[in-house]
């Protein structure tokens, strides 16, 4: 689909808006990517069955289909159901909890209007303002910055560790009973700050400092749902590793790999 000569995700096939439910679900993506286990979260948590369709990792050479799904930004994941590609991490979880809503489907955002804008607001916090700080603390080179970004990565910590005491009433995730569109956002980074927490020899996710968080990411991590297809922690750091370290090729070529 193209508006004013500007490419958009696109409907490959169009079909009935009725035989869309029915539709087959396919995700473009990488195992590495912490987007794309997102989708898969999301997927497994709603019951849809899907099939993966595997990039390069580290995204070289892009697919045919994933070049014509997302013709805007070009990254994984896309979600394609039937005919439709949906792009964007938090757009595509939103469309998998209004799509998939027959049966006893959970739902992944609360049902009021304005929990649901909180939970929006605070999942734009989560990738807009605090994952950079924590890409800051792996690969900042500055010493300053370095500390600036750890400092404000515990303090984010902090400020969620208020609103998942708010939000869920003594419940074990932030949706409440079962786990919804902020627990994957936030829960989609904990492989992140664990590679942070050993390259700084530090513990963020501190009993002392946020309780709650702890034993909520241990209740994230454990659920079928996220541990079937979060990837291995080690395999996961040689990966971060070697991007930082160069071996991904592109713009990080001249950073220092420096464990503390
Ligand atoms: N904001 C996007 C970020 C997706 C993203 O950065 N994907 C990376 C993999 S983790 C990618 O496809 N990179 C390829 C590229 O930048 O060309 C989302 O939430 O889906």
């Amino acid at each position: 689909m193209t508006i004013k000569g500007i490419e958009t995700p696109c409907q490959l096939n169009p079909k009935p808006k009725e035989m869309e439910n029915r539709e087959e679900v396919k995700v473009l993506g990488t195992w590495s990517s912490l987007f794309v286990l997102r989708v898969r979260i999301a997927l497994n948590v709603k019951q849809v069955k899907y099939e993966f369709l595997e990039e390069v990792a580290g995204l070289h050479s892009k697919s045919e289909l994933l070049l014509k799904s997302n013709p805007v930004y070009k990254k994984v994941p896309v979600l394609i159901h039937g005919s439709n590609a949906v792009c964007e991490s938090l757009v595509i979880l939103r469309y998998i909890d209004e799509a998939f809503v027959d049966g006893d489907r959970l739902s992944l955002l609360p049902s009021d209007p304005y929990d649901r804008a909180l939970a929006c607001f605070w999942a734009c916090y989560i990738d807009d303002k605090w994952f950079s700080f924590l890409i800051g603390v792996i690969r900042e080179q500055n010493k300053e910055a370095k500390e600036e970004s750890m400092k404000q990565v515990q303090t984010g910590l902090q400020l969620l560790e208020e609103v998942y005491c708010k939000c869920t009433n003594g419940k074990p995730f932030f949706n409440g009973e079962s786990i919804g569109y902020l627990d994957i956002v936030l829960g989609s980074y904990m492989l992140l700050l664990k590679v942070a927490e050993k390259i700084k020899n530090v513990k963020f996710l501190d009993g002392n400092k946020t309780p709650k968080l702890v034993t909520w990411n241990q209740c994230f991590c454990l659920n079928d749902d996220v541990k079937n297809v979060m990837p291995q922690f080690d395999e996961f750091f040689e990966y971060v590793k070697m991007r930082v370290g160069g071996g991904g090729g592109g713009e990080n070529k001249k950073l220092v790999w420096k464990m503390e």
